[in-house]
């Protein structure tokens, strides 16, 4: 057995888990008028209102005594000042720094990695100007109208989500695009819509080496070079944002236009830097700038609030309190904003790959939940689908529901009907309907008790579903900085109350090894035979259909 699960705070959890387990959140509300000012935060134009959950000041007091427990503020502390908390890759985790304002110094093994950032952010706003305003053009004198990010995971992910959820503030003459399938698919049908001379590519990769990149981009550089007719074609328009210098020069990209970037930063945590270079193209440097504004005034808050009134420690604990307590399956992200509509998506990597861990910081297997299934879709389009199991399927999915206060584009009541599904189906989700409730309103709809006797059980809800609500005025650069680091900090303080790494993926990594290794099979004259008999039929079913 694990010390947390024997622990005092983890023991004192579990028991109140029994004793709250009776009661329910209709309950909760009848007798507590303040109930929402209790269990409600705002930081700037953030709220988060976390009133509509299975949780007491008594939760509340003994979720914070477990994060306490578990030295948490150390931790935060550790991950700011530069420590390997990255243990089994042994690197420090400085994304924060990424967001650190000028002046800061952050220092990693007594050296201030400041510099290095502000002279790529430099590089990076010398770039956007000159493509944007059409200084830098393609190999034909053609200014650049599609920039195409190839990378996968990491490195597309978060500038795929920002993109489309920064869209209003897009440039009309700079349209992003994003490849990362080693699916032909994928590239085909990007290039088919593109004309070569006016189309850059951004080669993302942190390690220049990820299959799916490299072949997708050396597909690229074959495109353009054929098209344009000349090897030389490739410096102008192609760009790297990677670590591996060596790689992005042997690929044939200029010096120049090899954004750099360094091993402290962790594929799923590198949107703030050279990674967001296709935001910083799409939205303009000043814009990308407050997005990273946007992420350290979260940091702050995360540094410096407690615990009881630190919005990212709050999410985490609530979390942790439905996975270890409820035994909930999984968490659905559910944004009303359709700009957001990547956001779940992108929590999916960084949550699943973050804290799907099952061997502790002290190399012994856990022996409690860490990680949950996280899933989710755009309001209302969710409501039309999978909602039907959060009101009335078997097993706890918790949410979080996700709306801004007011639209970019004003068009009729399309806003206050948006937010209207999002709050009803929230409320909808905490009291369910009652029996009562359900045989009145059948009563009104003139149905005969016999009908009403057959319909009864399938029209009454169970309720009691958990919900938070994080609102916002409006989803601007600034709002998704603060937003991104709030839930990656949330993952954070997760893993370091389970006591795990929250900064390696060796599952990813032996992801990336398979496929290599079994690729010349499928390139053989030979049956396979080395694999189990399921591999091998599988292998040989495809070589047998092939060579008909
Ligand atoms: C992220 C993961 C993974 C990674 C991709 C791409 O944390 O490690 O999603 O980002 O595998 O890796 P490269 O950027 O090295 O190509």
């Amino acid at each position: 057995m694990s010390k947390l699960t024997h622990s005092p705070a983890w023991l004192a959890l579990k028991k109140h888990k029994a004793a709250i387990g009776k009661q329910t959140m209709r309950s909760m509300f009848k007798a507590d008028s303040q109930r929402f000012d209790k269990f409600s935060l705002q930081v700037e134009s953030l709220l988060l209102d976390y009133s509509k959950n299975i949780y007491t000041a008594e939760t509340q007091k003994l979720l914070t005594d477990l994060a306490h427990q578990a030295q948490l503020g150390d931790w935060i502390e550790r991950m700011f000042n530069g420590a390997r908390i990255n243990s089994s890759e042994n690197r420090a985790v400085l994304h924060t720094a990424l967001r650190a304002p000028a002046g800061s110094s952050v220092l990693l093994d007594g050296r201030d990695v400041m510099p290095g950032i502000m002279r790529v952010k430099e590089q990076m706003r010398r770039y956007c100007e000159e493509v944007r305003n059409g200084t830098l053009r393609g190999h034909t004198g053609k200014a650049f109208t599609d920039v195409v990010n190839v990378g996968v995971g990491g490195s597309s992910l978060g500038p795929y989500m920002a993109c489309e959820a920064l869209h209003p503030y897009g440039s009309l003459k700079l349209n992003a695009h994003f490849v990362s399938n080693i699916d032909a698919e994928d590239i085909t049908e990007k290039l088919e819509i593109l004309n070569p001379e006016t189309t850059l590519f951004l080669v993302s990769s942190k390690t220049f080496t990820t299959q799916e990149t490299i072949t997708n981009a050396h597909a690229a550089r074959i495109w353009i070079i054929e098209k344009l007719g000349s090897d030389e074609a490739v410096a102008k328009h192609f760009a790297a944002l990677s670590t591996n210098l060596e790689a992005t020069s042997k690929f044939g990209i200029p010096p120049g236009h090899v954004f750099e970037f360094w091993d402290w930063v962790g594929g799923r945590y590198s949107i703030w830097s050279a990674i967001g270079l296709p935001i910083a193209l799409h939205i303009g440097m000043d814009n990308f700038e407050l997005m990273l504004a946007g992420a350290h005034a979260m940091d702050k808050h995360f540094r410096s609030a407690a615990f009881e009134r630190n919005m990212p420690v709050i999410l985490a604990l609530i979390d942790i309190w439905y996975t270890n307590f409820f035994d909930a399956c999984s968490h659905a992200i559910l944004p009303y904003d359709h700009c957001l509509r990547r956001f779940p998506a992108y929590l999916q990597q960084l949550t699943m790959e973050s804290n799907g861990k099952s061997v502790d910081r002290d190399r012994q297997p856990v022996d409690y939940a860490t990680n949950r299934v996280i899933w989710g879709e755009a309001g209302t389009n969710g409501q039309h689908s999978f909602y039907q199991l959060i009101h009335q399927g078997t097993r706890t999915v918790t949410t979080d529901f996700l709306a801004p206060v007011t639209s970019h584009v004003p068009l009729g009541e399309h806003h206050a009907m948006l937010l209207a599904n999002c709050f009803a189906q929230t409320e909808a989700l905490m009291l369910g309907k009652t029996a009562e409730e359900a045989r009145a309103e059948l009563v009104t709809q003139g149905l005969s008790e016999a009908a009403i006797e057959a319909l009864l059980p399938y029209k009454v809800f169970p309720g009691n579903r958990p919900s938070n609500t994080l609102l916002f005025d409006k989803l601007d650069p600034y709002t998704l900085g603060m937003l991104i680091a709030l839930y990656e900090h949330k993952t954070y303080v997760q893993s370091v109350v389970w006591n795990i790494n929250a900064f390696d993926q060796w599952g990813v990594e032996f992801g990336k090894q398979l496929a290599s290794s079994l690729l010349p099979e499928l390139n053989s004259a030979k049956p396979a035979s080395n694999h189990d008999s399921s591999t091998n039929a599988l292998i040989n079913h495809c070589l047998s259909r092939i060579s008909k």
